[in-house]
């Protein structure tokens, strides 16, 4: 039950939502881990979500991103994504925070997602860091490759280097701008809750420990524990969907 940061009733809450891949697996995206099947199986996605594996073999990764980017546009935002933007449309001052390179919160009524591992769908040069005129990431032809991955990166118009996916990779740091603004919006939060993430991945990790002040309540939506539960004060432990669907309708009654 959420009894947190006692909100006058009728007036709005301030709420900061920090997502994980979990958010997006009830729309068919898989995890981060889920993510390596087929040709990308035998990788390790810290190996691969690098610019090292990048330069080394830039036709494997751009062809997993690829695929990825097609399993997100194949997919669509559920219940969970829809309560979000209902409850900031319902007045609350609601910052969701995404680990996600997915577009699934902005497809749902998501506005200013804050996006700490980048997007999908913002690739730019690899070297000069200019973006392609248009986005080339879902690009057809979807001339799906023979051994269904390696694909090769476009080059840049004005340096010819190869164009990357928009995403933060390991030993890359976190965007300053999405960055700052997440420490903000949960230092100001009456309520935190974090969805589906195994609490794994740093700094993002660390962000719930700006949510203990004294009238800050964190509640977790996980169906297991993760190593944020044991920070908040509530876990639920349901899927993404169920958990803000009922977050929705406790909030909605106390207004
Ligand atoms: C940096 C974009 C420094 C790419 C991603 C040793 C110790 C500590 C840290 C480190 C270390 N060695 C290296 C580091 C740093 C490293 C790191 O944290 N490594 C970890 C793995 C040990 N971090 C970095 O490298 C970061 N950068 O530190 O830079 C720096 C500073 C200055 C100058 C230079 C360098 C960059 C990290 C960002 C990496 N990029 N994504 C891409 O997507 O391809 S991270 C990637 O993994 C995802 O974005 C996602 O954030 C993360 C996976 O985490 P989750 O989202 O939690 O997903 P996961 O699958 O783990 O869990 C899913 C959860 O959902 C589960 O709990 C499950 O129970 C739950 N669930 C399932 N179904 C549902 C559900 N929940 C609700 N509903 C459901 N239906
Ligand atoms: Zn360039």
């Amino acid at each position: 039950m959420y009894t947190g940061g006692s909100p006058t009733p009728g007036r709005p809450v301030r709420i900061a939502v920090l997502t994980g891949a979990g958010m997006s697996a009830e729309s068919g995206v898989p995890t981060f881990r889920d993510a390596l099947t087929g040709l990308w199986e035998r990788f390790d996605p810290e190996q691969l979500a690098t610019e090292r594996a990048f330069r080394r073999d830039p036709a494997l990764v751009w062809g997993w991103y690829r695929w990825r980017a097609r399993l997100v546009a194949g997919a669509q935002p559920h219940a969970g994504h829809r309560a979000l933007a209902a409850l900031a449309d319902a007045g609350h001052a609601i910052q969701v925070i995404t680990q996600n390179v997915d577009n699934l919160h902005e497809r749902a009524g998501s506005r200013d997602v804050l996006h700490l591992h980048g997007s999908l769908f913002s690739s730019r040069c690899l070297d000069c860091g200019r973006a392609p005129a248009s986005e080339p990431i879902l690009e057809r032809p979807h001339a799906i490759p023979a051994d269904g991955g390696h694909e090769t990166p476009p080059a840049c118009a004005h340096c010819g280097a190869a164009i990357r996916p928009g995403v933060v990779w390991f030993g890359e740091p976190l965007p300053a701008a999405p960055w700052e603004a997440a420490q903000a919006a949960i230092r100001a939060c009456q309520l935190l809750v974090v969805v589906g993430t195994s609490g794994l991945v740093q700094p993002a990790a660390s962000l719930p420990l700006l949510a203990r002040g004294p009238s800050q309540r964190v509640i977790e939506i996980n169906p297991v524990a993760s190593a944020i539960t044991e920070l908040a004060d509530e876990h639920w432990p349901l899927p993404a969907s169920t958990g803000l669907a009922r977050l929705a309708s406790q909030l909605s009654a106390s207004a």
